[in-house]
């Protein structure tokens, strides 16, 4: 196996993108890789090969192009069960991300098996992608939703968890793996074990989590899983939703459509096996293979070596942020408890102010809510500005960032 620093220095040249200029001139430093991350020619290519040799519609023909696309949209599902280990490769099931997933679960399985006066746990860091759909679900069941609290050092209070699960009413506890403000890990084994104890199911979020570190189904014991793929090097508009057999079974179909069935009569129709229950009508065929090049990629370099570089990179820029006039940084200290997400704020400098002098140095961060406002309410903020890394990012452009801050520092006399 290559070195960890070899590989990393290699990687670079693997995405076109980071060759380019912006703004003025300036080259460009793409450090908002929670929004999205930016796609390797590995995972390009894999997509333009698909529509340039294999294109055809899958599951539904017998002629060769459509074998062979059913075989590479296929193959994807057996790398993402390998990658995530998943042992029953029906259990996952392709959606457009993170999203779409938990919108599937909240219709498929809240709307069989919530009612009146349940309770869904989610918590105060959550994405609007882990709120508003049980929002959705609760208001027309007449059911409840609470949120674990967030202590201080961003991590979640898991005594309120505890308050929930003593009511007997909850019937799912649902929490993202690192939340994409804070860059906070859950504690995801006390959570899952303490539902597990309360006979209660558990949904995970692993859109942050999924591309940074290693993930292990089996060992965390869920119930649901989500995560996207464009997030960890794929394309946009694939995602993954898996679910334990035993509960997808207990499970309506969610659209409707081709694909999805065994027998349509004028009067009832059934339904076809898992995972293809869920996945009505014409799949991102090329988008699945794009994910399936993305995780051969990541795979390659391996998801320790991956977190092991982003640690470094954190810590790094951790320690030259807190140097920075007038800069306060959110989130633990503690680098075992947070991935590569650092938001930060200058007291009474507004965050687009920030993020547009950042940007005219050909830096891209990210400022605004994030999709977390009940997160902004607990820290008492209308937006925070987030840079966050990812494989290809280097400390020289972590001294780059500093040093544009430095600038904000000096622009409005802090
Ligand atoms: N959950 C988490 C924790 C996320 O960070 C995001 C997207 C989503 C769900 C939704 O994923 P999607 O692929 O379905 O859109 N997060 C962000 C972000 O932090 N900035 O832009 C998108």
């Amino acid at each position: 196996m290559q070195s960890a620093q070899t590989s990393f220095e290699n990687i670079r040249k693997d995405f076109p993108i980071l060759a380019r200029t912006v703004r003025e001139n300036k080259t460009l430093v793409y450090l908002d890789n929670a929004s999205t991350t930016q796609k390797p020619n590995q995972v390009i290519d894999a997509i333009n090969d698909y529509y340039r040799n294999h294109n055809a519609n899958i599951h539904r023909a017998v002629y060769a192009l459509a074998e062979e696309a059913t075989e590479l949209y296929e193959q994807t599902r057996d790398k993402v069960a390998n990658f995530i280990n998943v042992k029953n490769r029906d259990e996952i099931i392709f959606v457009r991300g993170t999203t779409e997933a938990i919108n599937l679960v909240a219709y498929a399985w809240g709307r069989a098996h919530v009612k009146e006066g349940d309770i869904i746990v989610t918590t105060e860091y959550e994405h609007h992608s882990n709120i508003v759909p049980w929002q959705l679900l609760t208001q027309e069941k007449g059911a409840k939703i609470e949120y674990i609290g967030m202590d201080d050092n961003g991590e979640l209070i898991l005594d309120d968890l505890d308050k929930y699960l003593a009511t007997g009413k909850v019937k799912l506890v649902t929490f993202s793996l690192m939340s994409n403000v804070l860059g906070t890990i859950s504690d995801a084994d006390a959570i899952v074990s303490k539902c597990k104890e309360a006979g209660v199911l558990t949904l995970i979020d692993g859109a942050q989590a999924v591309p940074h570190m290693k993930v292990d189904l089996d060992k965390l014991g869920c119930d649901f899983f989500a995560f996207s793929g464009h997030k960890m090097l794929g394309p946009t508009g694939i995602g993954i939703l898996w679910v334990k057999k035993s509960v997808l079974e207990t499970m309506n179909p969610f659209h409707g459509g081709g694909d999805m069935i065994r027998e349509v009569h004028k009067y009832e129709t059934t339904w076809n096996d898992l995972p293809y229950k869920f996945e009505a009508g014409t799949p991102n065929i090329a988008d699945v293979i794009g994910l399936g090049a993305a995780i051969d990629y990541l795979s390659k370099i391996g998801m320790d070596n991956i977190r092991q570089h982003e640690i470094d990179l954190t810590t790094y820029a951790l320690e030259k942020l807190s140097l920075v006039k007038g800069l306060h940084v959110y989130g633990t200290k503690d680098i075992t408890k947070r991935g590569g997400v650092i938001s930060f704020n200058f007291a009474d400098v507004h965050p687009h102010d920030v993020a547009q002098i950042i940007d005219a140095e050909g830096i891209a961060v990210r400022s605004g809510h994030h999709c977390a406002q009940v997160l902004m309410e607990r820290l008492n903020v209308a937006a925070t500005s987030r840079a966050s890394f990812y494989i290809y990012n280097t400390k020289e452009e972590v001294d780059k960032l500093i040093n544009s801050l430095n600038k904000v520092a000096e622009v409005f006399k802090l």
